[in-house]
């Protein structure tokens, strides 16, 4: 097997959660929603409790855990097996809930659809309380205005959080539109090689891991090399949801992948922003390290404070760029009145604005800085006007016949514009990119067009990413690739995107010289 979407494909049919297996800091009990009877339980359950595994599967968890219901209504934990195993979309943290021969255990409570868990890890050392109940750091709290802010913000979240669990490694790993993530803010031991910058292909957390990363506020694998602890079931071939499980057994891909890296113990925190998963914190550690869950649940609180400074920055940023975008726009639309004024015609006769465009520079100024193009022109059935570097006429005219013929919208962008229309080949110097926008109107069609310059795009991967699945023909399993060296991707004959503003920018223009023209018509 060699063809790489096959291969992809294959990572993404891997059932994550029904791995039927847990890594070995923990156990695990399970049973259905609704029911307090055990059907599920970890094979090193007398470890940690002292219960055999056997000897629990189809007796109620009410009976071997009185403690989750005292008698002391006032308790917290004061809740009936029935309630409890109904599930929520929280999970419970129970602390000190059970003492066995590893000592005092806590215990983490969760229910899906299908299946409910409680799951005991060792409770926290003395010398760890302090830590794991610090507040958040109140810096976390301020909202970040300015691109240096931004900066400053995640800076110090991957410090705080490096600082917080003693990793070598700390990264803010943001994914992009096309899935694939690059490493945006970095927090390091000294002598270990950055990843700052760095992008991975979507094929290095596939989806059905994201979804997982969804539902829970992070990921912890503390040693690589620990054999996964199988789990028992009441009846055959019954299989535990383990969607929710802190515990939840390792893909065995992710595991020589993590290996390849050379990082022992790794350990996520997700970063959702309206449900969807945004980045994560990445941490890596080249030797075992196990957190406690109080301490994790700490650092998810911190990452989730992140989130919310996230918001803000986007929503200060889009009010920004708003109000900017109202300014060019009016300059824009008053340099055309302007014209309009003086030849007592409306503003799309282009004749006029022709005749005056060299006595009025201001026009060309506003029209490029609209969208941050080199190049514009306005275009009717008789007259093309430019401004800045452009195709020649002729070409020009080409393009409008072709976006004619292509484009349903009014609006069209593009950043590759040879790819599209192999004749641009010809000027893709000047113009790789292309934003156009149609106006209609009842002496025919109106065109406004911007051009960007050809501007070749150069991404740093950590490692060739067309090789980033391999199939090893002898072990006859998937395998992630082994080298990250850094690979350099340069591609040329496109120019910087239009932003998702740059085309808001346009559509409010289009609008707005609508709104004129319709105005002046009525108005006759
Ligand atoms: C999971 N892959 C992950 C996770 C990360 C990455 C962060 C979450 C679990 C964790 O915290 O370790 C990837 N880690 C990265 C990246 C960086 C990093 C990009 O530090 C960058 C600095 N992986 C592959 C291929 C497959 C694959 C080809 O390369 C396909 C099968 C699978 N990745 C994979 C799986 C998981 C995963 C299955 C889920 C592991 C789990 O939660 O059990």
């Amino acid at each position: 097997m060699s063809d790489p979407y096959l291969l992809l494909a294959e990572c993404e049919r891997e059932q994550l959660h029904r791995l039927q297996a847990i890594q070995p800091w923990g156990c695990l009990l399970g049973g259905q929603p609704g029911s307090p009877i055990i059907r599920f339980a970890s094979a090193n359950l007398a470890e940690w409790t002292g219960w055999a595994p056997e000897s629990v599967l189809g007796r109620s968890i009410a009976e071997l855990l009185p403690g989750l219901m005292p008698c002391d209504e006032s308790s917290p934990l004061a809740e009936t097996a029935e309630s409890w195993t109904q599930g929520g979309a929280d999970k419970r943290f129970y602390a000190d809930l059970l003492t066995g021969p590893r000592g005092t255990l806590d215990a983490l409570m969760s229910c899906s659809g299908e299946t409910w868990l409680i799951e005991f890890e060792a409770c926290l050392s003395a010398d760890q309380r302090i830590a794991a109940y610090r507040p958040v750091p109140h810096r976390l709290y301020r909202m970040p205005y300015t691109d240096d802010d931004w900066a400053g913000h995640c800076q110090y979240l991957a410090d705080e959080i490096r600082a917080a669990l003693g990793f070598e490694r700390v990264m803010i790993y943001r994914f992009r539109e096309d899935g694939c993530g690059e490493v945006i803010t970095e927090s390091l031991e000294s002598g270990l090689p950055p990843y700052l910058g760095l992008r991975y292909p979507a094929s290095d957390i596939p989806q059905i891991a994201r979804k997982l990363y969804q539902l829970n506020s992070h990921r912890q694998i503390p040693d690589i090399h620990a054999a996964s602890v199988p789990i028992l079931s009441l009846e055959a071939g019954e299989v535990a949801d383990l969607s929710l499980s802190d515990l939840r057994a390792v893909s065995p891909v992710h595991l020589e992948y993590l290996n390849n890296m050379g990082v022992t113990a790794s350990i996520s925190f997700s970063i959702l922003i309206k449900d969807e998963l945004w980045g994560l914190v990445a941490c890596h550690h080249s030797q075992p390290r196990y957190l406690p869950l109080p301490v994790r649940l700490r650092c998810a609180d911190i990452a989730q404070v992140f989130a919310l400074a996230v918001v803000g920055y986007q929503s200060t940023r889009r009010l920004l760029d708003l109000s900017e975008s109202d300014q060019e726009i009016m300059t824009l639309l008053s340099a055309l009145r302007f014209v309009d004024a003086q030849n007592g015609s409306d503003l799309l006769v282009f004749h006029d604005i022709g005749q005056a465009q060299l006595n009025e520079p201001a026009l060309g100024q506003a029209l490029l800085s609209l969208v941050r193009a080199t190049g514009a022109a306005l275009i009717d059935d008789s007259m093309i006007v430019t401004f800045g570097q452009t195709p020649d006429a002729a070409d020009i005219r080409a393009l409008i016949d072709w976006i004619k013929a292509e484009a349903k919208e009014p609006i069209f962008a593009t950043d590759r514009l040879p790819q599209l229309f192999p004749d641009a080949l010809a000027f893709a110097q000047q113009a790789s990119g292309m934003l156009a926008i149609r106006v209609y109107h009842e002496h025919g069609d109106r065109w406004f067009v911007w051009w960007r310059p050809e501007q070749p795009q150069t991404v740093c991967w950590a490692g060739d990413p067309r090789k980033s699945t391999l199939f090893d023909e002898q072990r006859q399993v998937l395998s992630p690739r082994s080298s990250f060296e850094r690979w350099i991707e340069t591609s040329a004959r496109q120019s910087e995107p239009w932003s998702d503003a740059d085309l808001l920018r346009a559509k409010k223009f289009r609008r707005l010289v609508l709104h004129d023209v319709n105005a002046k018509i009525l108005g006759r």
